[in-house]
């Protein structure tokens, strides 16, 4: 994994902590930390000891989406579709297409790419405080990081374009009731309930989990026909895993079930 700062990394009870890391700049990408966050999902994807990974900010913003100082205009036109092609896609599809449960815990203003990677994680916790800016529309630019896509798909287009359009705050009571996030708590119970949760996700049937978010994404584009197959398939496979064979068991002995992950 990177040795870089700008992403603090734990691993503790199959839980892969990732802290972003610029509390100075609200926690804005730079290149340095685009590559530290990518090497902690790949360590995630890779690493059969990490069954969750939870993801939050340090300091008083969860993330402030791409650093604006690093895209001055002043030193030429730039490539934006370059850094989108070269760091934000690559992080979206990591996100998306890990097996294990990303939750995401939004410890405070979460603006542009910054929003867009939260509503991205599959359980998303905000502090009571945190606000969500689809920031892009105040400097000319398109929402990002899946926002284009996640928007719609979570609140409808009416509220999706008011609030790329306008570039208005969404405060995190909100963003839960219209169901952008899944909920949003005191800000000082905010990392209790977020790791409480990724340790219960991570002594959980991951494998199995991993299939429910493949295809609970699946059906954004698929029909009700291909789904139905999809939900067989994976079925089939998840009956084949030891996890599975181990919960029926703990069910009929009444006891705790011991999930390995597999
Ligand atoms: C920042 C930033 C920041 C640098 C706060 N950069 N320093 C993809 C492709 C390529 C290029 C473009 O972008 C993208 C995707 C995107 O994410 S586009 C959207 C980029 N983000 C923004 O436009 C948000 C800019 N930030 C803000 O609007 C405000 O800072 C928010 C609303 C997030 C927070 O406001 P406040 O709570 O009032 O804090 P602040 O503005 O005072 O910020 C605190 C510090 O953080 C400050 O530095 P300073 O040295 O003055 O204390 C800011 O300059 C710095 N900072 N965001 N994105």
């Amino acid at each position: 994994m990177s040795n870089s700062d700008t992403v603090l990394s734990a691993l503790a009870d199959g839980v892969l902590s990732l802290t972003l890391n610029r509390p100075d700049k609200l926690n804005a990408f730079n290149e340095e930390m685009h590559l530290a966050l990518r090497a902690g999902f790949q360590h995630a994807h890779a690493d059969e000891n990490v069954r969750a990974v939870l993801l939050t900010g340090a300091g008083r913003g969860f993330c402030a989406g791409q650093d604006l100082g690093d895209r001055d205009p002043k030193k030429g036109v730039p490539d934006l579709g370059q850094t989108i092609e070269t760091f934000y896609n690559p992080l979206l599809r990591l996100i998306r297409s890990l097996e294990k449960p990303v939750i995401c815990a939004v410890n405070g203003v979460a603006a542009g790419a910054g929003a867009n990677i939260a509503f991205a994680c599959d359980i998303t916790l905000a502090a009571r405080s945190a606000r969500f800016i689809q920031a892009f529309a105040k400097i000319g630019l398109v929402p990002d990081s899946g926002g284009t896509w996640s928007l719609p798909r979570l609140i409808g287009e009416a509220r999706a374009k008011a609030l790329a359009l306008t570039a208005e705050p969404l405060d995190a009571d909100t963003a839960a009731d219209w169901g952008l996030i899944w909920r949003a708590v005191d800000d000082d119970t905010l990392m209790e309930e977020a790791n409480a949760l990724a340790k219960r996700l991570a002594a959980g049937p991951t494998k199995g989990l991993g299939m429910t978010k493949r295809a609970i994404q699946a059906a954004a584009t698929n029909s009700l026909d291909q789904q139905l197959d999809l939900e067989r398939d994976l079925q089939r496979e998840a009956g084949r895993s030891a996890d599975y064979a181990e919960g029926v068991s703990a069910f009929l002995e009444k006891r705790k079930a011991e999930f390995k992950g597999r």
